[in-house]
């Protein structure tokens, strides 16, 4: 029988997402209104930080996480999810700011985390996943990433760069956070990695993930040139964790 998945915390990383920033936390406490919200800001020249203050003034259930300068999505999710062990969440969840991930989507999440897994990740890349309004390009970018992934790593997750996820706090704890240095996509695919090194058990159900209207991407080549990097460097040393095949 499926048991509640606890306290839940949604950690969301911000840089520029002012004009965003209000609709997603909205929509976030209509869709899962027992779930606490924390905005995990890198100073954002545009006040986005001065939003979620406003935000979190109005809403016990909201949080603000001030950072001092940008350092990338991997260790704005790593400082929120230490500040989220610390408060005792039993779960904690990634989700971008931007709308692309649907706040409506992550009961599911939840579902199937409360049923056993230990990592759930909102999947574009299984069947029922879906895209809603990329340009063949993107959709190139993150197929061609995840095959080379699943080729280089031996990965079997269909979408290890997907940013929409559910982890048990157990499972932060158990894969450890103080010696992640990756940052951007690869930060998805570094602790999937992680996971899966310490048997745990990764699900991933499928989502729509929905292209921004608002504001601006901080996808870049940097990112993309890191991603690359990183997953190939990790396919010939076998680290963070090479899975080994069965037989
Ligand atoms: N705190 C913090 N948040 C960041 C940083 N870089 C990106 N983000 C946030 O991370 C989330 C994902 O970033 P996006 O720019 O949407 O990246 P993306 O989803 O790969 O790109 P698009 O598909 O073009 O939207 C958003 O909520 C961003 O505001 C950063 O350096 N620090
Ligand atoms: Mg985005």
């Amino acid at each position: 029988m499926e048991q509640s998945p606890g306290r839940v915390l949604v950690v969301v990383p911000t840089y520029n997402e002012r004009d965003n920033l209000p609709m997603i936390t909205a929509r976030l406490r209509e869709a899962v209104p027992e779930a606490h919200l924390l905005v995990a800001d890198d100073a954002s020249p545009d006040g986005t930080g001065q939003v979620a203050d406003d935000l979190a003034a109005a809403d016990p259930h909201i949080h603000v996480l001030h950072r001092p300068r940008k350092e990338g999505l991997g260790a704005a999710y790593i400082a929120g999810f230490r500040w989220g062990l610390a408060e005792g969440f039993d779960v904690l969840v990634e989700m971008d700011a931007d709308g692309s991930h649907r706040p409506e989507e992550l009961p599911k999440l939840l579902h199937v985390l409360a049923d056993g897994a230990d990592l759930v990740i909102g999947s574009r890349w299984v069947p029922g996943g879906k895209v809603v309004n990329w340009p063949w390009s993107r959709e190139f970018l993150s197929r061609g990433a995840n095959l080379y992934t699943r080729m280089s790593l031996g990965v079997p997750v269909r979408d290890a760069t997907a940013g929409f996820r559910a982890y048990r706090a157990a499972t932060l704890r158990k894969i450890g956070l103080d010696d992640v240095e990756s940052q951007g996509y690869c930060f998805q695919v570094d602790l999937t990695l992680r996971t899966l090194r310490h048997g745990l058990r990764v699900s991933e159900v499928p989502i729509t993930f929905v292209e921004r209207t608002a504001g601006s991407s901080k996808m870049s080549r940097t990112v993309i040139a890191e991603a690359l990097w990183r997953v190939t460097v990790w396919g010939v040393t076998g680290l963070p964790g090479r899975l080994r095949r069965p037989r």
